[in-house]
């Protein structure tokens, strides 16, 4: 039988021992290792002074991980630079933050080298390998010219694809595209993102799609896939109903002092529009005087990618927009908003969830965006609260029946506020209804196996 090789920029053994992909992802992918056998292959998120490619492996819970230490340049250019300050601003929009470097492009260039380098001797002839995500576009190519010529080689990006007009101004689209179809299958959240990305590859590559969703330049070829990931919706029900959770629960709702609680969890991140949320929330607070005292927002936010600049912009400017809100509406006894910056556990954000009445998930642009599954998978079925989300988020294709709202419009955010906290016990119900079938039917399992089966329906190389 095939073993597999689970790729990614960080690893997550079971024990929680490495960082890195956390929750659903690392739940199912640790799953899919135990069932196939296998390894998890990534960066051990620690720095050596010169690169060796020696290999930490570990084994837990039946999951084995290897892992290699970077250079600090590594790093800086391949993980602080193209990835976060190249890749992931364009790709959720945003070109006025994006860098372009070619010492960046080199560096990423040249870590997944070192990665193709380093894996490649674990590799056996009949194991099946999946990448994840835009840290390792590059990855399946380099693969291939070290001599993984026969082995299945998925992709799948966890992030938006930009449209085309946005991706031009990448210097080095055509070639990082071009990588991609060392692929057997790439996979994307949505048909939005994958239609972008055709559009691209059709508009200034002469690719041409079949119906069958296999996309071709000349005479290479790469089959498309659309597969929305999903939450471990009985883990989470699980989490949800566990000791921990019910403590903090009661804690939640005992500090609430009898308000309306809001809760929005997101990492500290421009592409969640916290800061518009904030404004949306104020909005709320001037338009609705009657309300106002009567709820709260609990804003859950811890810092990530710290070191680089536009992530230390967000942080202070949101330090800023909390503070002058609180400063402005405050009172002795309410305080608008909760602003928060560190995480907790799973278990005790299920009891957080569970604890507030609307969940305001309002990215300006997110791949997916699993908080908004976990919010609906922690309801209490009797009284569930309300999702309200951004139409920009992937999720919104899967979660019609929440509250869907453009994130960017302060007066719609606000109005969502209002209709949320007024809707009948009857409609939350019937809505959190329907979306609690979808997140526990498309769940991560699902996700997992509809990649999977694309993966092994390409026909077999000869
Ligand atoms: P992220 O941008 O990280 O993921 P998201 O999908 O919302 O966004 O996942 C965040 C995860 O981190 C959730 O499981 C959440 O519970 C957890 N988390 C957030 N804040 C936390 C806190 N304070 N404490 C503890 N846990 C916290 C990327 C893409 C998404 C895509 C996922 C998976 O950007 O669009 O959904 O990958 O593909």
């Amino acid at each position: 039988m095939s073993r597999l090789i689970v790729i990614s920029n960080r690893v997550s053994a079971p024990d929680g021992s490495t960082s890195g992909a956390q929750g659903g992802l690392a739940v199912a992918l640790q799953a899919a290792l135990r069932e196939m056998g296998g390894i998890w292959f990534g960066w051990s998120g620690e720095l050596t002074d010169e690169f060796t490619g020696q290999i930490n492996f570990q084994r837990n819970e039946g999951v084995t991980t290897a892992t290699i230490d970077l250079e600090a340049q590594d790093v800086d250019e391949y993980y602080n630079g193209y990835a976060n300050r190249t890749l992931w601003p364009l790709f959720h929009y945003r070109i006025d933050l994006a860098e372009f470097e070619r010492s960046f492009a080199g560096g990423y260039q040249r870590v997944n080298e070192r990665f193709a380098e380093t894996v490649r001797p674990l590799i056996e002839p009949d194991d099946v390998l999946w990448v994840q995500d835009y840290h390792m576009f590059p990855l399946g190519q380099e693969l291939r010219r070290r001599g993984c010529k026969n082995n299945r080689i998925g992709f799948f990006l966890h992030i938006p694809w930009p449209p085309r007009r946005l991706l031009s101004a990448l210097p080095e689209a055509h070639q990082l595209i071009e990588t991609l179809f060392a692929y057997d299958v790439i996979g994307f959240h949505t048909q939005e993102w994958m239609e972008s990305f055709i559009d691209f590859a059709r508009a200034e590559m002469e690719a041409v799609v079949s119906p069958g969703g296999v996309l071709r330049i000349g005479y290479k070829s790469v089959q498309l896939v659309v597969a929305p990931i999903g939450i471990d919706a009985t883990e989470f029900a699980a989490l949800a109903a566990s000791d921990k959770a019910r403590d903090s629960y009661e804690q939640m709702r005992r500090s609430a002092d009898g308000r309306t609680m809001i809760v929005g969890v997101d990492r500290l991140d421009y592409s969640k529009g916290l800061e518009e949320r904030f404004l949306a929330y104020e909005r709320f607070l001037n338009e609705n005087p009657a309300e106002r005292k009567e709820v709260f927002l609990l804003q859950i936010a811890p810092p990530s990618r710290a070191s680089v600049e536009s992530y230390q912009r967000i942080r202070s400017g949101l330090e800023g927009v909390s503070g002058r809100i609180n400063g402005a509406h405050a009172d002795l006894d309410w305080v608008p908003i909760r602003y928060v910056n560190q995480g907790y556990p799973r278990d005790v954000l299920a009891g957080v969830y569970r604890a507030a009445r609307i969940g305001l998930v309002t990215p300006l642009r997110d791949g997916m965006n699993l908080v908004a599954k976990e919010y609906v998978a922690a309801q209490d079925p009797e009284d569930p609260g309300v999702l309200i989300l951004s139409r920009f988020a992937g999720a919104a294709v899967q979660m019609e029946q929440a509250v869907l709202v453009n994130p960017y419009s302060v007066e719609e955010v606000s109005d969502a506020i209002l209709l949320a906290l007024r809707m009948p016990r009857d409609e939350r119900i019937a809505r959190w209804r329907a979306l609690m079938d979808g997140v526990e039917q498309e769940d991560v399992i699902w996700w997992r196996k509809r990649f999977a089966d694309a993966l092994m329906a390409v026909p077999e190389p000869v």
